[in-house]
């Protein structure tokens, strides 16, 4: 055994460190449990291929814990053999540009320290992603194989206590292990530029054109900061709560109307700005914004596709475009007349991966304010602004009137996300299984004033390498094209969380101008009939509609 590394023995592995959709995600106690983070970690080093001689990109989005889980990764790497750790300053890196930094720098993996959108700080939550060499998050066949390794750990490697800096950049050294502190922001800036116009953003920015981004006290505020209000000229100011913090100053930096609500009213209620963006704890996910226009994720998943041959980046074209399953089908409809490919897959931005490494699809999205594209692999808040920038800026038209176009030449998509919060698991499973149960008696009945036809539970076979993934969400599919689904959460840390998905299409030639909630307003009853969501939630509203 090389010297300085540690033995240490576990008593009994940790049971509870299943993955979840983006990793291991717990509460920030639950991490300092001892011996806790170090057991998942080792899991880790023992499974990722390639790791002894490797590179690993280490960083996170700045919450609580942050700092003390790279010391501990470095250490743990140190006694593994692993050649060299790329981290940051601050240990603050977005999710985006860990993805982009493993790609540029042909890291074996990276590790991703961030619980994402959950709220952060010592009564917060914390986690641990891990992304393969394509820069994505690993595939499930690696997730069960760490978590398998984990059920049988015995103890761990760790290197003695040593202390890292990571306030500025340079070069240190823990055994052979070399751990390189470099900024953060740079190669995701570069990036960016490649992709889009900067000079026709600046020109847009610089002109009377206000807008307000919150970086919600998460670690987009130093990359926005440095791209908006520095190259990009928009005033000071533009960028709100762009210093990160361990506990994201108390707030819940999930970008949506309910907690990012201080810019949305800006927007939907005021009439200083022009534009608005919010991004979550990790950077990946993102909001948008027009003057008194929210822009639903899965109409601007749509909206990017029908103008890609605006932005630089995409003016040659687009392979294909995927969704998410319980995304609305915008998207599909666009792909549909510019004669592209279009793919439905389950939830979770891994499922992208395969289609994105065999060029088969150029853009992608998730009705979870998730958009990205070949650029990297993984969703990425930031260039969703830029796309949406890039596109206000060669059409000088206001939000509100793009997105009216848009629906007089595809139809709308009615769509809206009921989440019913922190329930009691047994509760939210025993609703889940009984519409599974109900599921074969369904076909052919009414519901809504249509008919089901077809109700089952969504599985996917991946088109490049055959897998089949199952379980994947309850499905109504009604006879006029609407649809009711069912999802249990995956990230959530309390209890469970049920996600409804309601969805209804009107064609160019219909009323392309209600209130989402009234256009769905008999599936939304319709469904709460079915399966009896407030009786057995005990709620009697969403914790958050979308
Ligand atoms: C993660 C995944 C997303 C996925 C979302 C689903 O988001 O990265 O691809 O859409 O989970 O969340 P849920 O299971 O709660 O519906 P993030 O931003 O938490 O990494």
């Amino acid at each position: 055994m090389t010297s300085g590394v540690l033995q240490i023995s576990l008593d009994q592995p940790f049971k509870d460190q299943k993955p979840g959709t983006s990793g291991l995600r717990k509460s920030s106690r639950q991490f300092e449990t001892p011996h806790y983070l170090e057991s998942f970690i080792e899991a880790i080093l023992r499974t990722v291929p390639g790791i002894a001689g490797g590179t690993l990109v280490v960083g996170g989005d700045g919450r609580y814990g942050n700092r003390r889980a790279i010391g501990v990764i470095a250490r743990m790497a140190a006694a593994h053999g692993v050649a060299r750790i790329l981290t940051t300053t601050g240990g603050i890196l977005s999710t985006p540009a860990a993805s982009n930094l493993i790609r540029q720098h042909q890291a074996t993996a990276g590790i991703i320290l961030s619980a994402s959108h959950n709220p952060g700080g010592p009564d917060g939550d914390f986690g641990v992603k891990v992304n393969g060499a394509n820069g994505g998050p690993a595939p499930e066949s690696l997730t069960d194989a760490i978590y398998a390794c984990s059920q049988q750990l015995d103890g761990y490697r760790i290197w003695g206590d040593v202390s890292l800096s990571l306030d500025q950049p340079g070069q240190q050294t823990i055994g052979a292990l070399q751990v390189q502190v470099i900024d953060g922001v740079d190669d995701y800036i570069a990036l960016m530029q490649k992709l889009f116009d900067f000079d026709q953003i600046s020109d847009l920015l610089r002109g009377d054109y206000p807008i307000a981004f919150d970086a919600m006290h998460a670690v987009t505020g130093p990359y926005a900061k440095r791209l908006l209000e520095g190259l990009l000229g928009a005033p000071a100011g533009s960028v709100r709560n762009g210093i990160p913090l361990e506990d994201f100053g108390g707030g819940h930096p999930d970008p949506n109307l309910t907690y990012a609500h201080e810019l949305a009213d800006l927007l939907l209620k005021g009439d200083g700005y022009r534009f608005g963006a919010a991004c979550d704890g990790d950077g990946d996910r993102n909001m948008i914004l027009g003057h008194h226009c929210f822009v639903n994720p899965s109409d601007s998943l749509a909206v990017l596709t029908a103008n890609a041959s605006l932005v630089p980046g995409y003016a040659d074209g687009l392979a294909g475009v995927a969704r998410s399953m319980p995304t609305s089908a915008a998207a599909d409809v666009v792909a549909q007349q510019l004669g592209l490919p279009c793919f439905e897959t389950p939830t979770g931005w891994k499922f992208f991966g395969n289609l994105l490494d065999a060029g088969r699809i150029t853009l992608c999205g998730e009705e979870s304010f998730g958009t990205g594209s070949n650029h990297i692999r993984e969703k990425d808040g930031l260039w969703a602004v830029l796309f949406w920038l890039n596109i206000l800026a060669r059409r000088r038209e206001p939000m509100s009137q793009i997105m009216a176009e848009h629906w007089s030449r595809f139809g709308r998509h009615y769509y809206s996300r009921h989440d019913y919060e922190a329930i009691a698991s047994d509760a939210a499973h025993g609703l889940y299984d009984r519409v599974k149960a109900m599921q074969p008696a369904l076909v052919g009945q009414a519901f809504a004033g249509r008919t089901i036809a077809t109700a089952d539970d969504f599985a996917y076979t991946d088109p490049v390498d055959g897998s089949l993934t199952s379980g994947q969400g309850l499905r109504l599919l009604l006879d006029d094209g609407s649809r009711v689904v069912l999802r249990l959460s995956g990230t959530g840390t309390q209890g469970a969380t049920l996600r409804v998905y309601l969805e209804s299409y009107v064609p160019p030639s219909g009323n392309l101008a209600q209130d989402p909630q009234l256009a769905l307003g008999s599936l939304i009853t319709a469904i709460d009939g079915l399966a009896e969501i407030k009786n057995r939630t005990g709620m009697d509203r969403p914790t958050v509609i979308t």
